[in-house]
């Protein structure tokens, strides 16, 4: 196939509830989309799942936008590709900037399931059609208002409950969290506000049976995270240092977690994530998807990749509507009273692109010719 045209698109979109977590509150979220479309004139979308900060890691809107209108737009733009699996390695002389690539790479592949008229999650080798959700709750100000929005979401279904954790919002709220809701499935994401040095209070939370503790210790820590695991009880979760496949078979290796969160921009895309959800498979390490408050078509690209075997937990993908009054994409994502999504039969991602909606939203727009 032949890339013969690139739009990038930021896009402006104010979340319906802030989203606090350690390292501070969103409100409103700067998006990139890119559209690519080949000589037919298909198109396929993308996602950039940066943030409007470099808080999580590195990478932000700002950058993104940088790296993929200079960088990467040209190292793609009217070259012949083989398959969707390949533009990965065309972009790999290119340091990290992963997110920046995982926006590319994932409008490609949804470009080549459309012309290959099959939906993208068969393309990508999925086999469960049907995928479970659990949500991630954001750090509150009141109790109260956490235990309103945990109740809600148990009664829409959601199969677990994640809930933010930071030094000032642990122990205790855990604790009430138990109490009010029982044995519901549950489990804490630090976004790496502990150390070392906070080991007793991480021991502590072994007391609570949460499903598992997500990226308690620095972003770019796998060792650290090694010596906790061996001290407590509860599963680690990785998220924020595994960038690559070879990052998963490091952590493996040395036992710095029993799970990993499997984010496709934090990795670089579709096939990046395949290849680490087969090595994770073959140890016996559970993967999940994780979200980035993303906007209808990243998280329909997360629909796609929770699919593949390897996705044995309920993930962090949920419904549209809890996230964004409209969404971006017809129709918006939705949940079963199950606490699942059915993945779309439609060709790609599955759902239509709202260009229209997308057109109010935009603060910006690059043609790459
Ligand atoms: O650590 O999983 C995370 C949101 C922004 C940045 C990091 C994370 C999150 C979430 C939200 O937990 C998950 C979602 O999109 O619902
Ligand atoms: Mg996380």
């Amino acid at each position: 196939m032949k890339i013969s045209g690139i739009e990038l698109i930021e896009i402006k979109m104010r979340l319906v509830h802030f989203f606090e977590t350690s390292f501070g509150r969103t409100y409103e979220r700067r998006i990139i989309l890119a559209r690519v479309e080949d000589e037919t004139g298909a198109e396929g979308w993308g996602e950039c799942t940066a943030g409007e900060t470099p808080s999580y890691c590195e990478e932000w809107t700002e950058s993104c936008w940088a790296v993929l209108t200079e960088i990467l737009s040209p190292v793609i733009l009217n070259r012949e590709i083989e398959s969707a699996a390949e533009v990965w390695d065309l972009m790999k002389k290119i340091r990290g900037n992963r997110m920046a690539k995982a926006t590319l790479e994932t409008a490609v592949w949804d470009l080549e399931a459309k012309q290959l008229n099959v939906p993208l999650w068969k393309h990508l080798g999925g086999v469960n059609q049907e995928i479970d959700c659990g949500v991630s709750i954001g750090i509150q100000d009141s109790v109260e208002q956490l235990f309103e929005k945990i109740q809600t979401e148990l009664d829409a279904g959601y199969k677990r409950i994640k809930i933010k954790i930071a030094p000032h919002w642990d122990y205790e709220v855990i604790e009430k969290v138990r109490k009010r809701f029982g044995d519901i499935l549950l489990m804490g994401d630090a976004n790496s506000a502990y150390t070392l040095d906070d080991v007793d209070l991480l021991k502590s939370l072994d007391e609570f049976d949460l499903m598992m503790l997500e990226q308690p210790l620095p972003h770019d820590d796998i060792v650290d995270h090694a010596r906790l695991q061996q001290q407590i009880k509860t599963p680690i979760c990785l998220d924020e240092p595994i960038h690559s496949a070879d990052d998963a078979r490091k952590a493996i290796e040395l036992k710095s977690g029993k799970i990993i969160n499997l984010k496709n921009g934090r990795v670089g895309g579709h096939s990046e994530s395949k290849r680490i959800e087969a090595i994770c498979r073959e140890n016996n390490i559970p993967v999940w998807c994780g979200g980035m408050l993303e906007s209808g078509i990243g998280r329909a690209h997360n629909i796609a990749m929770s699919t593949l075997p390897g996705f044995t937990l309920p993930g962090d993908v949920s419904a549209s509507k809890r996230y964004w009054v409209e969404d971006i994409i017809e129709p918006p994502v939705e949940v079963t009273e199950q606490g699942t999504i059915i993945a779309p039969e439609k060709a790609g991602i599955g759902f239509d692109v709202r260009r229209e909606r997308i057109d109010e939203l935009t603060v910006r727009k690059e043609e790459i010719a």
